[in-house]
């Protein structure tokens, strides 16, 4: 993980890392801002041809895939425009409604003909209204490598590891089966040789392939809580600066984010109150800050942390923002003032 400070060398907000310490429970409470300015100066060699610099091949083709690496990643707000899915319930009740309703084709007289058509129509029909919502949540589900990687660390360390990719996977599975399967009855029902069978052949087909959605139906309400939870993430714009509230639990970074922003953070008297980022503005001489309150941070290795505390992390690692560390040095938190520090320490590292 990079330290913040090393995130600002992205250029994304002035360079500034600022580490403010506050003191909660003593009555005449007192700050101490410390404010550490970095800056850095990106240096590069260029070959000067006819009294003009020209990037050498090697730094055009590093360019170049370093354009396409930041196209892939330099965005966020997937989580926006995620598909809308519906209850499977409705696409099933939808699906058997609308083929239902399809008619022979006009214009043949033969009667075991005229139900053959109808039924493999119908067959088709559902497999197709079945199917394609669950092809278009597939192909419009984005992979989670061309996500920006703040984006990646929310869906890996909300929904689970590798659930995203596991779900949309069975989704898929399922838009398989439905369609073979109504493919096959469709061509059975066109095959019969009667009337009575075509419409044997058609209310089997109906049936089996009703049985398949549903028996696999949870994947699609699977998939609408996955869209439901990641459209709900704060939206956050890389464009405008970011404070970060970080500390120990229970030391007030939610009061905090409640008193200086917009943002309005459960506060509660015991740790773990926030289980996600949650995101405040503020408007200060008519520019506007994004302030984010992040779940707290124990004392203890990265590898040993939770998935809350590892969101404060991702937030840390991948998004351009000031850090602004948070103290209770009353220890009326829980956490002594002395663990406290080593893991702002360790952060001010990282
Ligand atoms: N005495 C005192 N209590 C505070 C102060 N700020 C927050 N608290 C209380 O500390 C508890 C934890 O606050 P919260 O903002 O949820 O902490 P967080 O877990 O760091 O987000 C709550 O009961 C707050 O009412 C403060 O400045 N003084
Ligand atoms: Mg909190």
């Amino acid at each position: 993980m990079k330290a913040p400070s090393s995130l600002f060398l992205r250029g994304h907000i002035p360079c500034a890392n600022s580490l403010l310490t506050t003191y909660k429970g003593a009555s005449n409470a007192t700050k101490h801002p410390i404010f550490y300015f970095c800056k850095s100066i990106q240096t590069n060699s260029y070959e000067i041809a006819n009294g003009s610099y020209n990037p050498s091949v090697q730094q055009t083709k590093e360019k170049s895939m370093m354009e396409k690496q930041a196209r892939k990643i330099e965005s966020i707000g997937a989580f926006q425009k995620l598909p809308i899915v519906m209850p499977s319930i409705d696409i099933l009740g939808s699906a058997l409604r609308k083929a239902k309703k399809i008619s022979p084709t006009k214009g043949i007289a033969n009667i075991a003909k005229r139900e053959k058509n109808k039924g493999a129509k119908q067959l088709d029909a559902l497999m197709k209204e079945l199917a394609v919502p669950l092809r278009t949540y597939v192909e419009n589900f984005p992979d989670k490598a061309y996500l920006h990687p703040y984006e990646r660390s929310l869906i890996e360390l909300t929904l689970g590891d590798g659930y995203y990719e596991k779900v949309l996977g069975k989704v898929d599975v399922l838009r398989k089966r439905v369609v073979s399967v109504g493919k096959e009855h469709a061509s059975l029902c066109a095959k019969s040789s009667s009337k009575r069978e075509a419409e044997e052949r058609l209310n089997e087909g109906l049936k089996k392939v009703e049985e398949i959605f549903a028996s696999e139906r949870k994947v699609v309400d699977d998939l609408l809580g996955i869209a439901k939870t990641l459209r709900a993430m704060p939206v956050i714009n890389l464009e405008t600066p970011t404070l970060c509230l970080v500390g120990a639990p229970n030391v007030g970074k939610s009061s905090l984010v409640h008193v200086l922003s917009t943002g309005k953070p459960e506060i509660c008297n015991y740790p773990f109150t926030t289980r996600g980022i949650l995101m405040g503005h503020i408007v200060l001489n008519y520019q506007k800050f994004q302030v984010t309150d992040t779940p707290g941070l124990l004392k203890r290795q990265d590898e040993d942390r939770n998935n809350l505390e590892k969101l404060t992390l991702a937030v840390l690692s991948h998004l351009p923002t000031a850090v602004l560390y948070v103290h209770d040095l009353s220890g009326e938190c829980g956490t002594s003032p002395s663990d406290q520090t080593p893991s702002r320490r360790r952060l001010v590292i990282l």
